[in-house]
């Protein structure tokens, strides 16, 4: 198959550049309670492209810290209620800049602690949502932290396995349809903890290959539309279980690239649709895990790039 386009990553870093410098815009207005996820995405995604410098970070630290609350959680944006989703971003972004070490520690480990539930499950705030996505991220954060032994891991991961179904796919709680969005939640937390022993490899690798549809795009459970943001919940999954050559890589890739928006930059979820920095993101980073030429490897379960994982867990 001829390939159609290039990754275009000048254009793309500076559309995740002006998207930061355009504060009042409509999409920054909207997006303002979710502040803290955009900028994991957009700084990442200039991580992967060698490109982190272009950011000032004496402006992006300051404003994390300020987010985090006395209960040691973080907010998307300052003065906002903090939630587990923001506070791994918020880990993710000092992880980044190597900047941990400012990090109160204890404080964000006591609000995770806090919000294990009794069946080991998680909530995702003081509101008490349960979810398996706030699974994955009290672990990812944890051990990201070296804190994971202050968690009753064991139950942890016995209600993950409690939402185990029997297409081999997870859920968001017990009896919760399969989607490949909880699927990475629920494999990225039993890679961390050690536990991929639990998963049906060759069961679940038939259902997230299965989520290939005929433009070479991935969709997210059976019937759906591709999008590109599955590139990195099913591409990841299928990494951490070893079955990754059972999908068209090729297909995928030019899939993605088709999705940019070749003169503005960044990237949607499908050809034709208006980008943003979430698609933008997993978009590159569905690239890394494809080894895409230019874009640097991105570790699939702590979705963060490979020598930032390294350098927390290795000391390398
Ligand atoms: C650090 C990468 C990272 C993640 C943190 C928040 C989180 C943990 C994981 C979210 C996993 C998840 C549930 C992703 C799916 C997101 C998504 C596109 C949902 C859309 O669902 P529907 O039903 O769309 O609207 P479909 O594609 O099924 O039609």
């Amino acid at each position: 198959m001829a390939k159609m386009v290039e990754l275009v990553a000048e254009k793309h870093v500076e559309y995740i550049v002006s998207v930061e410098k355009k504060k009042d815009a409509f999409e920054s207005v909207v997006m303002e309670h979710l502040r803290m996820n955009g900028a994991y995405w957009g700084l990442t995604t200039l991580d992967l492209l060698g490109k982190l410098q272009v950011v000032d970070q004496d402006e992006v630290i300051p404003w994390v810290i300020q987010c985090q609350h006395e209960s040691g959680g973080f907010g998307g944006n300052i003065g906002h209620d903090p939630h587990i989703l923001y506070t791994l971003s918020a880990v993710q972004i000092l992880a980044l800049f190597d900047k941990l070490h400012i990090l109160d520690v204890a404080a964000v480990t006591n609000y995770i602690v806090g919000l294990q539930n009794e069946d080991g499950s998680f909530s995702g705030d003081m509101w008490g949502e349960v979810d398996t996505r706030f699974s994955y991220i009290a672990i990812c954060c944890l051990s990201l932290l070296h804190q994971l032994d202050k968690i009753d891991v064991e139950k942890a991961v016995n209600y993950i396995v409690r939402c185990k179904n029997l297409d081999g796919g997870f859920g968001c709680n017990p009896g919760g349809e399969s989607h490949a969005g909880q699927i990475f939640c629920c494999v990225g937390a039993l890679a961390i903890t050690g536990c991929l022993h639990h998963v049906d490899k060759d069961l679940l690798g038939w259902w997230l290959c299965e989520r290939q549809v005929k433009s070479g795009g991935l969709n997210g459970r059976p019937e759906k539309l591709p999008d590109v943001c599955y590139s990195w919940w099913v591409l990841s999954s299928l990494i951490m279980i070893d079955r990754v050559h059972w999908i068209d890589k090729e297909k995928l890739a030019n899939f993605i690239l088709d999705c940019q928006d070749v003169e503005k930059g960044g990237i949607s979820d499908r050809p034709d649709d208006a980008v943003d920095i979430y698609h933008t993101y997993f978009g590159v980073a569905g690239l890394s895990h494809l080894q895409y030429p230019g874009v640097k490897a991105i570790d699939p379960a702590y979705a963060l790039p490979v020598d930032v994982v390294n350098r927390i867990l290795i000391g390398s």
